[in-house]
């Protein structure tokens, strides 16, 4: 396949712990390969103003409609100052999370409006979507069970019931249903090998459709 100089846009997404993190890398290695230029960066966060966002987010108590707000205040300002820039200029934007975070975590998790949550999102996206979301299915006991074996002080989030994660992961099962295109499921309950296998096809699968 011919390296290219159009700007992709790929997400990645999951409940926490489900390894979308570990693999990032191994993506980016293989886009380079290609000839892509990359930027790599996160969602809540990615720029200066976001990181603050983020930082508020993940440790002052607030409802669902402020957590919604300030994640999509950061969103816009990553757009507007790094993601829109870097894909205008040909670079693939690797994201860890991005919107469909908000539908699973603020939506399906807290209960939110996902009318509203799909008001704000055209609001901020303005039409713009990921090219292709890989989307890092785990049970919640199974992701809790790795989270427990690598981590130090859990933050806001981390610190939900299971309940709160099944909800998560019922809601980022939605959004796959109602973007199968682009959402793609990668069954995350397997070794870190198997799931990069996955991984692999699903991103060839993609750059095979993309790139002709
Ligand atoms: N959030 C939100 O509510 N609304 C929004 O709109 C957005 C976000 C954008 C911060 O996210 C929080 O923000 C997040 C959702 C919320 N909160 N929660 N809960 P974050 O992305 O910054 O943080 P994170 O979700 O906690 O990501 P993470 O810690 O990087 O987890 P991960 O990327 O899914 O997993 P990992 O770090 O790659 O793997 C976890 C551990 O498992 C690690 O030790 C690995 O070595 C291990 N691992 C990975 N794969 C395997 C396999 N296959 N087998 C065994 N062990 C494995």
């Amino acid at each position: 396949m011919s390296p290219t100089n159009r700007g992709r846009f790929i997400t990645f997404e999951g409940i926490d712990g489900a390894g979308k993190t570990t693999h990032i890398e191994a993506v980016a290695e293989a886009l380079r390969q290609r000839g892509h230029h990359l930027l790599l960066t996160r969602e809540p966060g990615g720029t200066p103003l976001a990181e603050r966002l983020r930082e508020l987010f993940l440790h002052e108590p607030m409802d669902a409609l402020t957590e919604a707000l300030l994640v999509f205040a950061g969103r816009r300002d990553h757009l507007l100052t790094r993601i829109e820039p870097a894909l205008a200029a040909g670079t693939t934007v690797l994201c860890d999370r991005f919107t469909d975070a908000t539908f699973a975590y603020q939506g399906a998790g807290r209960g939110f409006d996902l009318d509203v949550l799909s008001t704000l999102e055209r609001w901020v996206q303005q039409g713009r979507q990921p090219d292709l979301t890989l989307w890092f299915d785990l049970p919640p006991e199974v992701a809790a069970r790795r989270r427990a074996a690598s981590r130090g002080q859990a933050d806001r989030l981390e610190r939900e019931e299971q309940a709160f994660f099944e909800r998560v992961r019922a809601g980022y099962a939605a959004r796959h249903a109602a973007c199968a295109a682009r959402v793609v499921r990668i069954d995350a309950d397997h070794t870190v090998d198997e799931v990069a296998a996955q991984v692999r096809q699903a991103l060839t699968r993609f750059l095979e459709r993309a790139d002709a």
